[in-house]
């Protein structure tokens, strides 16, 4: 099969790595419904993990079981599902081979409190060669006190995936230290995250949508930039823009459940401001298969442009 125009520019645009990264690139933007489009939308289930079981799976006591979010993805035409190694020792067993895996390679528990943010390492590229993944995922807390101990991590764990021909893709998550809770989503912090996903040798980039809110330490920086940051096409493009230019997949969480048309209005202002597609967890296994299907259905054909 040949690669469609729109995946052969993106994957130009990481040319300094080996075949093994861009075979494992093009599998994912040439898998489900947005095959080719160069467009992703993703299901991750790390919420169990992060979050708690309950918290996560009683709203759809079906999603307790690993086996249900692999058939999930593949029901509804997802990209690639990402998950923390024991879900993935599951779904590569129960259905290998049927859609790609991203290893979450590290991840938090919300049992102790107080601490700076930081994740555990869960998982190993050796894992991930093991399972059959085509990436590794970690996530990095920029403004935690810790912030720098991540970086280091990610930086070993990021040649280690690619000289084992693995795609990379970091959860740029901004939290603790000085920064306020409503800075974590502020547009100016959001950029400034995905850069430095960027400048870690990510090739894929995943971030909150950015909020309006310009946060204090840059608040006279972007003084004359309000006005062109009001809607969220405009903050989205304002982050792929941070992003090497452009130069980059960066795509987008879902976050905690919320009715159908917030969800779908949101994916709107992220496919009107070039955003690269989704990653959607909670807003999908937490609703019934059929409502969950028919959700991320709706949120693929935005990004096909239907
Ligand atoms: P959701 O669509 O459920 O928000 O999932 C996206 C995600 O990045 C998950 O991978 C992760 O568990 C969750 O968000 C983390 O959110 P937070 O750290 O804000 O609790």
């Amino acid at each position: 099969m040949s690669h469609t125009a729109r995946v052969n520019e993106i994957l130009s645009w990481y040319a300094s790595e080996n075949a093994g990264v861009r075979v494992n690139l093009a599998r994912l933007l040439n898998t489900g419904k947005l095959a080719g489009t160069g467009k992703l939308v993703i299901l991750p289930v790390d919420q169990g993990f992060e979050h708690g079981p309950a918290k996560s799976f009683a709203p759809n006591p079906a999603g307790y079981d690993p086996r249900y979010h692999v058939e999930l993805a593949i029901a509804a035409g997802c990209n690639a599902y990402a998950a923390p190694l024991g879900f993935i020792e599951v779904a590569a067993g129960h259905l290998p081979g049927a859609i790609p895996l991203i290893l979450k390679l590290n991840n938090s528990d919300s049992l102790s409190s107080g601490h700076d943010p930081i994740s555990a390492v869960t998982g190993s590229v050796r894992d991930a060669l093991r399972l059959g993944c085509c990436a590794i995922g970690f996530t990095i807390y920029p403004g935690s006190p810790a912030r720098n101990d991540m970086y280091e991590a990610l930086r070993e764990l990021t040649l280690e995936a690619k000289e084992a021909g693995l795609a990379v893709v970091v959860w740029s998550y901004p939290r603790g230290g000085k920064l306020q809770k409503a800075d974590e989503t502020a547009v100016d912090v959001a950029a400034y995250a995905a850069h430095l996903a960027a400048q870690l040798g990510a090739h894929i980039i995943k971030v909150k949508p950015p909020t309006a809110h310009i946060s204090e330490m840059n608040a006279k920086l972007y003084a004359d930039k309000v006005g062109e940051l009001k809607t969220l096409a405009d903050r989205v493009a304002h982050v792929v823009q941070a992003s090497f230019g452009g130069r980059r997949i960066v795509i987008f969480s879902g976050g905690e459940t919320k009715d159908e048309s917030a969800v779908l209005d949101e994916i709107r202002g992220i496919h009107q401001g070039g955003g690269f597609g989704s990653i959607v967890g909670r807003n999908a296994f937490q609703r019934p298969k059929a409502q969950a299907v028919k959700l991320l259905g709706d949120i693929i054909d935005i990004y096909a442009g239907k």
